[in-house]
């Protein structure tokens, strides 16, 4: 099956890859960097990781479309890093957890349910089609939830908040839906009065 047979309601593949975010790009300072979880987390602790302790987590590889709400899928990115099961090991959530805020530089945010974070292809990539992110696309870590529409795909991630009741991010802020699921084609916040999630 192509890509133009598996596009979900209302995309389009465009030529290239897109460049698409909120505000400047910010400048990576490995010295200054770090990635924190924190929240309701099981030890009611915060984990705090080093830019070359984040390198040497354990790694994986996922292969998936990526769906803009703007209408624009980009077929079959290979990404690279470090899986979200593979975090939760490292820094359990609380039982009571049942949503996370991605943080980004510059405190873009977005959130997503715990499922939709744990799911099987959701990971922090370093790596896009076996290359370094550029910085534009994330660089040096980047959220990829390839089941939803990509603003909650965060780049220049900073921190992982676990949640025990559910908020919304910055574009669920200002119109934008709070579950994203572009198969449902869940684009926009005043749809979420016309079904159950
Ligand atoms: N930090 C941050 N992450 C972000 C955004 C942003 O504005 N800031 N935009 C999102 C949106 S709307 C899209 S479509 C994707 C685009 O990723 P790309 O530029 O690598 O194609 O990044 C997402 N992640
Ligand atoms: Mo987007």
């Amino acid at each position: 099956m192509g890509p133009e047979d598996r596009l979900p309601p209302g995309q389009y593949v465009p030529r290239g890859w897109p460049v698409l975010h909120y505000g400047p790009v910010p400048k990576f300072r490995p010295e200054r960097w770090d990635l924190r979880v924190y929240g309701a987390t099981e030890a009611g602790r915060e984990y705090q990781w080093t830019w070359p302790e984040v390198e040497a987590m354990p790694r994986a590889k996922v292969t998936a479309d990526f769906h803009c709400v703007t209408k624009f899928t980009v077929p079959d990115v290979g990404w690279e890093g470090i899986l979200t099961a593979t975090l939760v090991r490292l820094a359990p959530p609380a039982g009571e957890a049942t949503h996370v805020m991605v943080w980004a530089e510059y405190g873009y945010s977005a959130n997503l349910r715990m499922t939709d974070f744990l799911a099987e292809t959701t990971l922090l990539a370093t790596h896009r089609d076996g290359e370094p992110l550029a910085p534009d696309h994330g660089a040096p870590l980047r959220m990829v939830v390839p089941h939803l529409y990509a603003w909650k795909s965060v780049k220049w991630v900073r921190a992982i908040e676990y949640l025990t009741v559910d908020r919304r991010g910055f574009w669920e802020e200002r119109g934008y839906h709070n579950v994203a699921d572009p198969w449902r084609e869940q684009r926009y916040s005043y749809q979420e009065d016309d079904l159950p999630a």
